[in-house]
Parts: C-alpha cells; structure tokens; sequence
C-alpha cells in the first residue's frame, strides 16, 4: 500500500511541477530578446522581427518595440515606484503623437461643429420638485409578460431635469412591497444623500415616502438608478440633466440605454454563480469541441481548457432585447436637414457596453460623465455600463437617419431613428470569432491565471481595444484552419498579409478611446498631499467572483481619506472582462497623454491587462462613498471599496452602524444555491450546492432502485483558496449501504465484490459511516483531482470532470477513483432546468431518464 501510496504522490508532484517548468521556461525565453529586434507583435511578444511587417502567428501588423528614448511626459506627474515608472517611460513616444493628432482632431472637429448659438437662462434659481411614485408593472420587453418597476408609470424613469444653481427637491414614494433606494449617479451631493442602503441611508421602507433635498452645483448629462437589490436590471434608471445658466440652443434629446432579461435578475445572478452555460447556448457561444473541431481550432480549445478557462464572451448575460428610452425602436422625426441634435446618452444598461454608430455621419463627442470636452470627431464610440456620453450629430439630408446601438456581444441592436423620409442605415456590426479570441486569451494568460504584462504596448485608456483584438469580426464565412486558416475572416479595416484584417490598424473608422479625451480647461487638482493607492482589478470567471486585489467589499476596510488630500489610484486589469469602475461624488482625473488637460470623468472603463491611472481631490466634507465596478453583478460579488472620510460626524440617516454594516456586507457574503438532480432508469443521483464567495457545502447522492445498488451519500464543506481558487480543503461525511453478492459482474465481467481498494486497503465503497478530511485541486483541463482521508484511515483519489462541452447542448462527464468505482455520462440540455440525461456508474450500471437543474 505504502509503494502505490508513493507512486501516487510521485505522479501529483510531478504533473504540478511541470507545470511550474512550463511556466519558468517560457519566462525564461522570453527575457532573451535578440538584441537588435525593434518589431514586435502585441499578441505574441516572442516574435521579434528587424523590419515592419506582420506576425508569423497571427497576421497582425508588428509594432516597434518599447522605444528607447524618453520624452518629455507633457506635463503630467510622475508617478512613484518601480512598476509605473515603466507605464510612465511606456507613454513615452506614441502618447505624444496621440496628443499631436488629438489637437489636430479636436481643430478640425470643432470647426465642423461650428459656432453654436446660445440660449440664456433668465430664471433665477429655484428649488425643482419631483414626486416619484415606484410601483410594480407588468411589460413584454421580452417574449413574456415580466414583472418590471416603473416610476410614475414609465419605464425608464422620468428624466429629471435642472438647471446649474437649482435645488432638488426629489420626494419618493416607494409604493413597492420591499425596500428602495435612488442614487443620484456622478453627482456631487452631501453623503446622506448619495443613496446607497446601509451605507449613506437606510433603505426606503416598502409604502413609506423618502425625501431628497441637495443643492445642484454642476451641470452635464448624468442618471440615476436604483442602488438596491438589482432593480437597476428591471427598470429603475432614467436621466438626469443639468443644464447651464447658458445652453446650446440646439435640439437636445436624453438616451438611456438599457437591456432587457425575462430571467429575473435574482435568477440571472444565481446563474452566473453556478457557472451555468446557459446564456452561452442562448448566444450560440458554447465555444464546444464540436464547433472547435469544426472550424479547426480543436488545439485552440484544449489549450484554453490546459489552462483551466471556461469559454468566454465579452458580455455575460444574454438578453433579449435592448432599448432605448424604453423601446427597441425610437423615432424623432421632427428634425430636418442641417439640423444638429444633441443626444445626452446614459448607459442605463446592468451589464453591457453598447457600440454608438450613426448612419448619417461623424459623430462628434462634446462630454463624458457630465463633464465637457474639446469636441472630437468619430466614427464608432463604445459606453461603458454607466458612463454618458453627450454627442453631437448631423442631419445631412431630409430622410430618416439611424444611430444604432449595439451590444457588445452583438447579439442584438436597438435603434434611435433620427429625422423623416427614407431610412438610411447604419452598417450592422459582425458577429464576433470567439475562438480566435480564446486562441488570444491562450497567449495572454500564463499557466497560473494571471494576465501576461505587454512590455513596450500602450495598453492604457482604451487606445488598444483589446476586445476587439481579441474578438475579432467574421464578416465572412469561417473556414477550417486546415484549408486557409485565415480566409473570411476580417477584423474590420487594413488588409494584412495573410488577408486578415485588424481593427486596430483601421485608420479609416476612428473610434473613440480616452486618450483622445481632452478638458477645455486645466483639471490640475489643488495643492495638498498625496497619497497613492493601487489595486489589481482580480476576478474567477468559473465561479464568478469579482474582486479588488483578491477581496471583495465584506472582506476589506474602508479607506480612510482625508479632507484636502489627492489620491491617485494606479488600477492594473488582471481579470478577463473589462471593469467600468465609478466613484461616487467626486470627479477624477484619467491620466493620459492630456497633460494638464487629463479630462475628468466619474467611470473608468478598464480593459484586460491595461494600467490605468485616476486622480482625484478629497474635496468633500465627510462619509463614505463607494468605488466600484458598476456592472451590477460584479459589484453584487463584491468588486468594490469604501472611501470614507476620517473623522466624520456620524451619520444621522444611520443609526445602528454595525447592523447596517452587516447588512451592506451580505451582498457579496451571500450563499447561492444550486441543485442537480437525475432521474433515470437505475435510481437517482444528483447534487444540491450552497457556495459564497469563498465557501461551498455540497451534498451528492445516489440512491438505486434495488437494495444491490444500495445507496450512498457524502457531504463535504469546503473552503476556496487562493485567487485562482483551484484548491478548496474540505471537511464532510460519507454514508453508504449496498448488498452485493459476491459471484457478481458488471457489464465489463469484472466482479462486484469489493476487495481492496488501490492502495491495499479494505475497499469500503459499498458500507461507509465515516467522516473525512479531504482536498480538491482543479487540474490542468479542468479536472478536479480529490483526495481525502476517513476517520478509519482509509484513503482514497478520484479524478472527475463535469460539464465537458461536447456539442453546443451535449455535456459529457466522467469519474474514477481508487475505490474503482467509476462513472461517466452525458447530459443533453433541453432547457434551463431540464435535460436529458444517461450515465453508467460501477454501482448502479447504466441508467438513463432526465436531469433536473436549479
Ligand atoms: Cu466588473
């Protein structure tokens, strides 16, 4: 027993430590860089070339390498410490031609948008009320009547609006049977007023009337939604409009965009804690074997399995529709030709960016996140969830214009049709080549789940659109690798040599990123001390949990800051999704090629591997205010923190902290619960799980139809460690009774009596009362090793993956251990809770019936 005992950990310690060689050999490689190489590709740093060219991997255009000479950062601060200092020398060259061309841009783009007439306001300040009434509704956004929360019967809220010196005065009436509360979003405003439940105010009480009263002392195109629960999914945003004492006087319309489920958002949370692929299979997303087997890209999706990742997506959620300003479609005919209209856009929306293109023209951007910026011309903008943007466009002729909308998965679109006559379209974005972007993904994520630092790649502030670099467009068919692996495919813009082409060396459409963002005037903050915070934006896309530096809201202190200080925070993407990052109540500065300039914004949108840097004054006079991902099931998992002022008077809306507290903390402390449960020909088997962010209880059973196949029961509670949380300790109990007869044999011959397990000790597996210590690790290709140790002193390994995708609904599963039971199956998922299902299992032989999921 001891020799196989050894054998085994032999086996476990070297499969880990080849791992750990990979890793070091690869580091290793591509330190010794040819010393003369000046091209490299951004995908594939390895590749280093003499001439300009493209990529032998890839295809893609090279880009010279980190230059070597440092210029003058045009003004913007140094930042500390060895790491930035490389992000600092990285700006280098390119940030000053980006700031070259933004001048030359932002000329042109304001000569195009000419002088605009103006329009006073003679009013004097005055306080603005609004009553609101929350109150359920029934709509057919989807393809069933839904639930939905309207506010004075309409969906999106009503816009607000004010102008710059007014006083709002906002009474709610919450005429919901649960708890409420508005946060007035990228809005400075007294803390007790900043709407976040249990942490500036208590939730507003079913049936009762809360009022908000705060000074109105900016002015730009801002929203506010729902900060409770996840009603933000289900109606509760609208816009919020500040006008100036003096205002274009040109046609200005609000846009809240917003996305629609007919999956309850408590289900769509739910679902994405128990990493069902299910909006994968609504999307046509699988990203299976079959599909990968079929387009030639079977190495693609084992590499991305060897490296422990589930199939991706830009977006989480599938939806099914997406609206704008409540409709799928929203006509404004009453505009003529040359009329400028102002679109004040807030991205309403609980989890998708949406690209911005309009048929009739340049858009031009004049404002982000409420605040002015010289005008800029584009072709193609994305927003971020929570962002605005106020744009300009043109009415070139007497016909109808779309600006359409579209997610960015680009599942669907919505449309805004601008002016009257013949429609003219805006051309439809492709669908997007996920395995070329899991092929990407390979390349940048190293064996240990973290993202691969880019050396000498400008990857800051959106100007590397990473998504689409690593979702490329098909714009034609997709053929097989083995005939032209390249052929079809188009990535939007410039021809490359293997006829692939890359967004991101499209000169022709101009898409906006924030570098290209430029103040009208110095946004320097005020003299003061500084303090510096950096934070690695983390997160583990198989059991969803989204994280700062590894801790969620409930795990973490608040921050303490202090009145008249700056803070800088140093943000680094090491996660695989994009992070749109709000800070409540202030205004921030994005570093970027600006200088003085930096624009100021309240949503930093982060993408994978960038390093991005904010700055912002500690101008207010106390309380907490939140900072996070504004994605709403991210900060539901807890991918947030708490800046909060030393030394504030306590908060009179707050009377009992510490319950509050606890209450604010069981968003992302919350359990979750799943369950799958077989029905099949030889008895039942199934699963039911509760897991939180960091813990997880399962029960597994199987119960046969006759007293031969017995039955059996374990539990295990276990704790997730480390970020990636591939091992998870745990401790449980093992119950099991099966009478067998000794003469015996499975369907192989082999005879069921039990005799020794593996390791030459009794086999237990068909009588068990004991209690155990155990260990999973998830291995390479996502299969989850398990060890563990009974109170008796018996041992056993087992082996297991579940939910291989084999097709886009066919999951294929298997188990072994040295008990030499073992067990494999496949499962056909026909709808959300139910499949059809068939296994065969050394206890209990073949079965087949139905699988029931929750
Ligand atoms: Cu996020």
């Amino acid at each position: 027993m001891k020799n196989r005992l050894t054998a085994f950990l032999i086996i476990l310690c070297s499969v880990v430590s080849a791992q750990d060689m990979n890793k070091r050999s690869s580091a290793k490689s591509s330190a010794s860089e040819p010393s003369q190489a000046v091209y490299t590709c951004v995908m594939h740093p390895e590749i280093h070339k003499s001439k300009p060219g493209n990529c032998p991997k890839c295809g893609m255009k090279l880009v010279p390498e980190k230059s070597k000479t440092l210029l003058p950062n045009n003004g913007q601060l140094k930042i500390k410490g060895g790491e930035s200092k490389r992000g600092v020398e990285d700006m280098g060259k390119m940030q000053m031609d980006d700031t070259n061309e933004t001048i030359v841009n932002i000329k042109k783009a304001t000569k195009n948008l000419g002088s605009l007439k103006t329009l006073a306001n003679k009013f004097p300040s005055r306080t603005v009320r609004y009553d609101l009434y929350v109150a359920d509704t029934i709509v057919t956004y989807g393809k069933k009547k839904k639930r939905a929360i309207a506010v004075n019967g309409q969906i999106p809220m009503p816009t607000l609006t004010f102008t710059e010196g007014d006083t709002a005065l906002i009474y709610v009436h919450n005429k919901l049977d649960e708890e409420t509360a508005l946060h007035w979003h990228g809005l400075f405003l007294p803390n007790k007023m900043d709407g976040v439940p249990f942490l500036t105010q208590m939730p507003i009480k079913p049936h009762t009337t809360y009022i908000y009263k705060f000074p109105v002392v900016q002015h730009g195109t801002h929203w506010y939604h729902s900060h409770s629960k996840l009603q933000e999914q289900i109606g509760m945003y609208g816009a919020f409009i500040i006008n100036r004492r003096t205002e274009w006087a040109i046609p200005t319309l609000p846009v809240v965009i917003s996305e629609w489920t007919d999956m309850k958002p408590e289900e769509v949370h739910r679902s994405l804690k128990n990493a069902s692929d299910w909006f994968a299979i609504k999307k046509g997303t699988t990203q299976s074997y079959a599909e990968a087997i079929r387009t030639g890209h079977f190495k693609t999706k084992v590499a991305n399995e060897w490296k422990r990742m589930n199939a991706m997506d830009v977006s989480d959620v599938y939806y099914e529709s997406f609206l704008i300003n409540g409709e799928k479609e929203s006509s404004h005919p009453q505009f003529k030709a040359g009329d400028k209209v102002r679109l004040r856009i807030a991205n309403g929306g609980a989890s998708d960016y949406f690209w911005l293109k309009y048929a009739g023209g340049k858009i031009t951007v004049v404002a982000t996140d409420g605040n002015d910026v010289e005008p800029v011309e584009v072709d193609r903008l994305i927003i971020a969830v929570s962002e605005t943007y106020d744009v300009v466009v043109t009415i070139p002729e007497n016909k109808s214009y779309e600006f359409l909308v579209t997610p960015e998965d680009r599942t669907k679109s919505a449309s805004l049709w601008l002016g009257k006559g013949e429609q003219v379209y805006a051309q439809k974005m492709p669908k997007l080549n996920y395995f070329a972007g899991m092929k990407m993904m390979n390349n940048m994520m190293d064996g240990r789940g973290n993202m691969i630092k880019m050396d000498g790649m400008h990857m800051q502030n959106q100007v590397m659109d990473m998504n689409t670099v690593m979702y490329p467009e098909i714009t034609g068919e997709e053929n097989p690798e083995g005939k032209n692996s390249m052929k079809g495919m188009q990535m939007s813009g410039v021809k490359s040599q293997s006829g692939m082409i890359m967004a991101a060396e499209n000169k022709d459409i101009v898409t906006l990123n924030y570098d290209m963002l430029r103040a009208p005037k110095q946004t320097t903050l005020p003299k003061g001390q500084w303090k510096e915070l950096r934070f690695d934006l983390t997160g583990n896309m198989n059991r969803y949990v989204w994280t700062l530096d590894n801790k969620t809201v409930s795990e973490s202190d608040k921050i303490l800051i202090k009145r008249g200080e700056n803070l800088r925070v140093v943000l680094y993407n090491n996660s695989m999704m994009r992070h749109p990052m709000h800070l409540h109540g202030h205004d921030f500065r994005v570093l970027n090629g600006q200088g003085a300039y930096a624009p100021m914004k309240n949503v930093l949108d982060i993408m994978p591997m960038e390093r991005d840097t904010i700055e912002f004054a500690a101008s207010e006079t106390g309380g907490d205010w939140f900072f996070h991902c504004h994605i709403l099931y991210h900060m539901m998992s807890g991918m947030g923190r708490i800046f909060s002022y030393e030394s504030t008077p306590s908060n009179p809306e707050i009377s009992n902290p510490k319950m509050t507290q606890r209450k604010l903390f069981n968003d992302d402390r919350a359990f979750h619960p799943m369950a799958r449960i077989g029905l099949e020909t030889n008895g039942s088997d199934g699963e039911m799980m509760l897991a939180n962010t960091r813990y997880r209880f399962t029960t597994e059973w199987r119960i046969g139809f006759d007293k031969e196949m017995g039955y059996e029961s374990e539990s295990h509670l276990g704790r997730y460690i480390g970020k990636n949380q591939w091992l998870m300790p745990y401790v449980g109990w093992d119950f099991r009774k099966r009478t067998v007869e000794p003469m015996d044999k499975n369907i192989f011959g082999q005879s069921l009596s039990p005799g020794n397990n593996f390791f030459g000790q009794n086999n237990t597996k068909n009588f068990r009362q004991v209690f155990h210590l155990g260990v999973q690790y998830t291995l390479p290709l996502l299969v989850v090793a398990d060890a563990a140790l009974d109170h008796k002193g018996n041992l056993r390994f087992q082996l297991m993956r579940e939910d291989i995708p084999v097709s886009k609904r066919l999951r294929f599963q298997f188990m072994v251990n040295t008990d030499k039971e073992y067990m494999a199956g496949f499962r056909y998922i026909v709808t959300r809770y139910f499949g059809l299902s068939t296994h065969y299992d050394s206890d209990m032989g073949y079965g087949g019936g139905l699988t029931l999921s929750y």
